[in-house]
């Protein structure tokens, strides 16, 4: 294990050191919600590969983060919704582990099955 990957909030919470609301999880991803959320529903894909940027991640560990936000999206009910991805301060990375945000519009979030909690 690196230093950067010891230090590294996202890590910790795949290793179940910080407590998460977990929406979905595989060998490879891990899916929760966010817990800053700019509405009801954000949720976060990560790969449990540690790397910064999109860039530093092998491909066999990218595969399922687009279809797991989709998934996400589709499970909150929500018409319309935003998927990104930072990388790098400058645009407006804060967290140095690969995540992508799901952001649901609000008023539409309670589909298919998932309780989502009161944020
Ligand atoms: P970004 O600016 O793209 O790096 O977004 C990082 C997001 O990570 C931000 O929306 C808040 C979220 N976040 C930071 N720390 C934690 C944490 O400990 N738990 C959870 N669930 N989310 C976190």
């Amino acid at each position: 294990m690196t230093s950067k990957m010891a230090s590294c909030i996202f890590c910790k919470i795949i290793k179940g050191d910080i407590p998460c609301f977990k929406l979905f999880e595989s060998d490879k991803t891990l899916a929760f919600l966010d817990i800053n959320p700019l509405s009801r529903g954000h949720a976060l894909v990560i790969p449990k590969f540690h790397g910064e940027k999109l860039t530093d991640i092998p491909d066999e560990d990218l595969t399922e983060l687009l279809p797991v936000a989709k998934k996400l999206a589709l499970a909150t009910g929500a018409a319309e919704y935003n998927i990104l991805q930072n990388n790098g301060a400058g645009a407006h990375q804060v967290v140095e582990h690969v995540h992508f945000h799901m952001i649901p519009k609000p008023n539409a979030q309670e589909g298919l099955g998932i309780s989502w909690p009161q944020q």
